[in-house]
């Protein structure tokens, strides 16, 4: 509808600004700011003119909008999990943002399928027998969505970038951000501290898959975070919804707490194996994938 009325209107706009906003390229954060000066620049050739109502209505359909649907791990892997799941195998430009409590913080403190192992919450008050849902990687097996794990206290710039890359990149993007929470028992005023040890210990690796990166040829998966430093059970003890398990339970505290330590250097390395591989793992030749014809 605007290209149609544009294009009508040539004469009054002129051809050049007519092909540049028409043909704009608008994958960087400038690009799009020229096409929205080009736009300014037509409303304002237009003033006064019988046509310039209806083009007003119509023409910021040119600019590329940025859609980011924010929510939180009760969301994302339980009560919308669907939705969310349909929306990110749409092959759609949006973003989706996971702020991640690991715990349906809002209603009072119930597990979600984010909830880690050991964890205490309501339904899961012996501490959670089950591991949590790993949705990063539900996500990269889809092969076209950029997905990263992000945690803002302890590596801004990394989340920065993540960020900035979803955005940039022309498909679905699913970014899961460590939120520290009241539920998790622990002075906030620790939020940042207790957030590094988080991802120091391996509880919560960062990582970025960029599907561009296959087109160069290049493995997509990058582990941001450096192999575990500290244990599990140095980050957990901090916080009452791990350590509250001791009180009440303290033989299965310390099975669950074992388990959950070996859990986590489990999926660490499956993470550095990916980051390792062979780009070409992630995108094999069809050759490689289809068994040959009996002759
Ligand atoms: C389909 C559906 N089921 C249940 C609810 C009730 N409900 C409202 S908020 C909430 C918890 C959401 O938890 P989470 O997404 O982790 O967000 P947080 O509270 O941590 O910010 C629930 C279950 C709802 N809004 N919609």
């Amino acid at each position: 509808m605007a290209s149609r009325l544009i294009k009508e209107l040539e004469s009054e706009i002129g051809h050049e600004l007519v092909q540049a906003v028409l043909t704009a390229e608008q994958s960087t954060e400038q690009a799009c700011l020229e096409q929205r000066e080009r736009v300014e620049a037509i409303r304002e050739k237009l003033i006064g003119h019988p046509k310039a109502a209806e083009l007003d209505s119509v023409i910021d359909t040119l600019v590329e909008r940025s859609i980011w649907i924010v929510g939180g791990d009760g969301w994302a892997y339980d009560i919308g999990s669907g939705g969310l799941d349909h929306a990110l195998g749409s092959s759609r430009n949006i973003n989706v943002l996971v702020m991640d409590t690991e715990v349906y913080s809002n209603t009072g403190g119930q597990a979600s399928k984010a909830t880690p192992l050991a964890a205490t919450a309501k339904f899961a008050a012996g501490g959670k027998p089950t591991f949590r849902k790993e949705l990063g990687l539900q996500a990269i097996s889809y092969g076209n969505v950029y997905v990263a794990q992000i945690c803002l206290n302890a590596n801004p710039q990394q989340a920065l970038q993540a960020l900035r890359e979803a955005e940039a990149y022309d498909g679905p993007s699913l970014i899961l951000s460590y939120s520290p929470c009241i539920a998790h028992g622990f002075d906030m005023t620790q939020a940042r501290q207790q957030a590094k040890k988080a991802v120091y210990s391996g509880h919560w690796p960062l990582y970025r898959y960029n599907p561009m990166l296959k087109e160069q040829g290049e493995n997509p998966f990058t582990l941001d975070s450096l192999r575990p430093t500290i244990s599990k059970a140095e980050f957990m003890q901090q916080e009452s919804r791990f350590n509250q398990l001791f009180k009440t339970n303290p033989e299965h505290a310390v099975e669950l707490f074992d388990r959950a330590q070996a859990v986590a250097l489990k999926k660490w390395s499956v993470f550095e194996e990916m980051a390792e591989t062979d780009a070409a793992w992630f995108e094999p030749e069809l050759s490689s994938v289809v068994p040959a014809k009996n002759n």
